[in-house]
């Protein structure tokens, strides 16, 4: 097939799957055409067969993909318009696959109004905050939900958020569940099985307000309260700086380690002890993937999709949204266990394996496949 994926360039969730699914499906003989507004996160300058189009507008020269925002300029968006369909009139696409709605899903619908033979079809993966965020805004939601009723099909990444979709955009049906996934070759324990002698816990994320990175510090302050443990943060983001004021000064900030914003972090990860997650909305939680496929069991909050993902008493502890007492107490009780932890080190790295990118890619190419009318089995 020829598909042309359309992403967001920074270094969040879903960039990430849109990347890992175009350099999957590229090794499996499609052709594939990555759009984006800079160079993807994720690529790494590493594209094989990919084709990459980037649209430097003159007004973003210079600026990070990070600082890339939600809704982009009207200019951009008939920029990436009249890229997508010169690819379109030159090399043909089968399908034409958005990962994260806005402004994509726009630029998908206008890109619609323009086509001739009704080629590529249209399809939509909702990752996150394009829902349980912007879906809120009724200005946002309205052009959304007109936009995505253009779409041939639309999936999302778990069943909450499946739900979720559905109701804050009126869709007639649920849009498909395809999980997010993980190369578990790379993503994988490194030999440990035990709780270190000061256990560390990990938090990762882009340090949005969503995902709660003070509350990851005051969980911390409270562990510190009855045993030893240090806290590594990876990323960076709007939050950092508050993170960094928050903990000058406490006794123990030494404990705590700050990596910045890294692609290559599994093996960061497989060092650590516990994940650390008190996201506020979080339709999936990929980092708690990640985690649990090194044997780090997570600790998050009862969100969104986070309780498909983390299985409570068996692959970590999930506690109520803003209940950081009872996240320290899970936490005390998953650092001096040592029978427990083991046993849920084994049970993460298990339920982890469930989630391999190859079963995943599979599913998208069966709805690629049941989209296009050929109803085909991908082998
Ligand atoms: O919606 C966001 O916050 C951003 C989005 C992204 O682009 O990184 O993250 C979402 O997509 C990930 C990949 O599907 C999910 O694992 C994250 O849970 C999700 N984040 C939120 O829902 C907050």
């Amino acid at each position: 097939m020829r598909i042309g994926i359309l992403c967001r360039s920074d270094c969040g969730g879903s960039s990430h799957i849109a990347v890992e699914t175009a350099k999957e499906l590229a090794g499996r003989g499609h052709r594939i055409h990555l759009f984006s507004l800079h160079p993807t996160f994720w690529l790494d300058g590493n594209c094989g067969e990919i084709v990459t189009h980037t649209v430097h507008q003159e007004s973003h020269r210079g600026s990070s993909a990070m600082a890339e925002s939600a809704d982009w300029p009207q200019e951009d968006r008939e920029n990436i318009i009249r890229q997508i369909l010169n690819v379109i009139r030159d090399e043909g696409l089968d399908i034409l696959h958005v990962h994260y709605a806005l402004p994509f899903a726009l630029v998908a619908a206008g890109i619609k109004r323009r086509l001739q033979n009704g080629r590529p079809l249209l399809i939509a993966t909702l990752h996150g905050s394009d829902v349980s965020v912007h879906g809120l805004d009724p200005s946002r939601n309205r052009l959304l939900s007109a936009a995505l009723k253009e779409f041939d099909a639309l999936s999302t990444v778990s069943r909450n958020h499946a739900g979720l979709a559905k109701s804050i955009f009126g869709l007639p049906a649920e849009p498909v569940v395809i999980p997010n996934f993980i190369n578990t070759a790379v993503f994988h324990p490194h030999g440990k099985i035990d709780l270190s002698p000061k256990p560390t816990l990990i938090h990762v994320s882009n340090f949005r307000s969503v995902k709660d990175c003070p509350g990851a510090v005051r969980i911390f302050s409270l562990v510190r309260e009855k045993t030893a443990a240090q806290l590594w943060f990876i990323g960076d983001g709007e939050e950092r700086k508050t993170v960094e004021d928050m903990v000058s000064g406490e006794h123990w900030t030494k404990d705590l380690r700050f990596f910045g914003l890294r692609r290559n972090i599994a093996p960061i990860i497989a060092q650590a002890d516990v994940m650390l997650m008190p996201s506020r909305v979080e339709s999936f939680g990929l980092a708690a993937l990640e985690a649990m496929a090194c044997g780090v069991p997570v600790v998050a909050a009862r969100v969104g999709g986070l309780p498909e993902v983390v299985l409570h008493e068996k692959t970590g502890f999930l506690f109520e949204p803003g209940d950081y007492a009872g996240a320290s107490k899970a936490l005390f009780r998953l650092l001096t266990d040592g029978d427990l932890y083991r046993t849920m080190h084994r049970a993460s790295r298990a339920h982890a394996c469930q989630y391999g990118i190859e079963k995943m890619i599979l599913q998208y190419e069966m709805m690629y496949g049941k989209t296009l009318g050929q109803e085909e089995t991908f082998e």
